[in-house]
């Protein structure tokens, strides 16, 4: 260990003799020239650097433009492990790979990659500060870009003073250890067979470490890596907490002061920061408000009261740019506008202006095209003929920026002692058979509709048409551990709960006979959370269906929304047909799960008897 890396990591406060080592392993492993410890007040010097650099462009006062390498512009699902030393840890989605070789070729492969770079030490917390799942939510990252930790600095709270006193007095395992190394990505060969890049949890270690990418779930580890996937396996080894890919929102009836909290998980694409942010309908605008928590993540817990609690691990938003505008969501606009702080990565920039454009942001492209660069930094204006059609941003280009930036954050949103979780929706984008919305009232049957959650493939490589990919508990890419024992640890932590929440499904794609949407989306989604209010309060009954409860067409409330009874029907429909051709599907999909809960196979059996099976 140099003098210096002591001396550097004690000044800014990173006394724990444990840090100390990880910190001196890695960077004298990657060589890099000088370590850096960074906390939340570095952040305008940073931006400063970052400009000065050319890393960043700026976009009109106090935004961000960030441009990646052209093939580094998403998460790498077939590049990401999860990594133990116990092969019984290996499940079907996990790519659960050995601990000790997955580390090997890491270090092998990142020996030296730093060299003459600045590596920044980022202590960091994934947690509401003083949460009692706070002790599961500290970590350092190491990283070699500046730009990931602009990024981290929006998204977590990020600096030694939230690592408490553990930072000089705690054990060496109070934190999680993060590498991220980008290396050289001309040279990483990307999606052939020599593929360089891997990122890698360490789950039993607690350890992560990601080579070869500067994107977002790449390269904050903090996020995707931490707060989802080790969480997730520290969640269920230490009994105490359920981590998953949920959006979290609370709705306030300002006549009656009542509040309801409503989380759960959407596959990637089917609104799920959408929904988080929502305005009420502006029929009902008057009576209710939606209240921000999270559009990404939650940490659930059993509470001492016997309720179910829940956290947004986050401190930003990382969103989708793509059709975000004033109609599908004000607030995330509002959350980006100048002065915000925020970094947009891979969207299109016009480097005269400084004007930012995405796809849906404006039905129409700007038709002043002079100055305007797509994603690639290619100008428009030299586009050739075939190449007029293809867009000028990223179909997954973002946006980050803090939450303070969403006016619709709840009050209690830093609340330590979290909020009760009153209902708990999954909801895909599919065309026919899953009706606007469904409750559920069994543990076991909810748990069962999370397993079976999936979205319609989009496109022919994804899967074949008219089916569901699969994607449990929207938790597919971060599953940590083995299926089964995933739905076990649900059953467990709600079990025993003394008030279930309510499950539900929701559905806002259903197509009518010529292909049209017949439900209108957005806003007017609030309607089917508030009939699950009312459905949980006993203010309604709906009507039993063999996979749920529906609301009669009279519960659901229409004021203010032109929809015909006919399409009404259609929407609370259930297609009994196509949900016995589901059911096949779904006993395919469940068992290639070792070891699924007998409830968990009785639910299934339940839902096909009353198909009829
Ligand atoms: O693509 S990211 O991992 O950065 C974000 C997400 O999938 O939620
Ligand atoms: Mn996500």
């Amino acid at each position: 260990m140099t003098s210096t890396t002591t001396e550097t990591l004690t000044a800014a406060g990173l006394l724990n003799p444990a840090i100390h080592a990880f910190v001196a392993d890695w960077a004298g492993h990657t060589r890099s020239a000088r370590i850096e410890v960074v906390g939340s007040g570095d952040d305008g010097r940073l931006i400063d650097e970052a400009l000065e650099a050319g890393e960043l462009l700026p976009a009109g006062p106090g935004r961000y433009y960030a441009r990646s390498h052209e093939k580094d512009t998403a998460r790498s699902e077939e590049r990401t492990v999860v990594a133990t030393s116990n092969p019984k840890d290996a499940g079907v989605y996990n790519n659960w790979q050995p601990a000790a070789e997955t580390l090997d070729t890491l270090r092998e492969r990142m020996s030296g990659a730093a060299e003459g770079k600045t590596l920044y030490v980022v202590p960091y917390l994934m947690a509401v500060p003083s949460t009692k799942l706070a002790p599961y939510a500290a970590g350092v990252q190491l990283t070699d870009d500046r730009t990931v930790v602009l990024h981290m600095m929006r998204m977590a709270r990020v600096g030694a003073e939230y690592l408490g006193e553990a930072v000089a007095t705690g054990d060496t395992d109070f934190f999680v250890r993060a590498v991220h190394i980008t290396g050289n990505l001309d040279e990483m060969q990307h999606g052939t067979p020599g593929d360089q890049r891997l990122f890698a949890t360490i789950a039993d270690e607690r350890l992560i470490v990601h080579y070869g990418s500067a994107y977002g779930g790449n390269a904050m580890l903090g996020k995707i890596a931490h707060a989802l996937r080790l969480a997730s396996y520290d969640g269920r080894a230490s009994g105490a907490f359920l981590a998953e890919q949920f959006m979290l929102l609370g709705i306030v009836d300002t006549v009656t002061g009542e509040k309801t909290h409503v989380c759960g998980g959407f596959p990637s694409a089917s609104g799920k920061t959408n929904l988080a942010m929502t305005l009420a309908p502006e029929a009902l605008g008057d009576r209710y408000r939606v209240e921000f928590y999270g559009d990404d993540i939650a940490w659930m817990w059993p509470g001492d009261d016997g309720r179910l609690y829940a956290m947004n691990p986050e401190n930003g938003v990382f969103g989708v740019a793509k059709d975000t505008n004033e109609a599908t969501n004000p607030a995330a606009m509002r959350s980006i506008g100048p002065g915000s702080g925020t970094i947009f990565t891979n969207v299109a920039y016009n480097e005269i202006t400084q004007d930012v454009w995405w796809e849906g942001l404006t039905p129409e492209p700007p038709t002043e095209l002079v100055g305007w660069l797509d994603w690639r930094g290619r100008p428009i204006t030299e586009r050739q003929a075939a190449e007029k059609a293809e867009p000028w941003a990223h179909p997954n280009s973002r946006f980050a920026t803090p939450l303070t930036n969403v006016e619709s954050v709840a009050g209690d949103a830093a609340d330590p002692a979290g909020v009760p979780v009153d209902i708990i929706i999954f909801g895909g984008r599919t065309r026919d058979r899953e009706p606007l919305v469904r409750a559920i009232t069994d543990l076991a049957e909810g748990v069962y509709d999370g397993l079976t959650l999936g979205a319609e493939a989009t496109f022919a490589a994804e899967g074949v048409d008219g089916q569901l990919r699969y994607d449990p508990m929207s938790m597919r890419p971060f599953l940590a551990y083995p299926e089964g024992d995933y739905a076990e640890h649900w059953l467990t932590v709600l079990g025993a709960l003394k008030h279930q929440p309510l499950f539900a499904h929701v559905n806002w794609f259903q197509r009518g006979p010529a292909g049209e949407y017949l439900w209108p989306g957005y806003r007017e989604n609030l309607r089917a959370l508030l009939w699950l209010a009312d459905l949980k309060a006993g203010r309604a009954t709906g009507r039993e269906t063999p996979v749920g409860t529906v609301p009669t067409p009279d519960e659901l409330g229409l004021t203010g929304l032109p929809i015909s009874r006919s399409e009404l029907e259609s929407l609370l429909t259930i297609d009994t047909p196509r949900w016995i051709e589901e059911i096949a599907h779904r006993e395919a999909h469940l068992a290639q799960f070792a070891g699924l809960p007998q409830p968990i196979r009785d639910a299934h059996a339940r839902v096909a008897r009353g198909l009829g099976l």
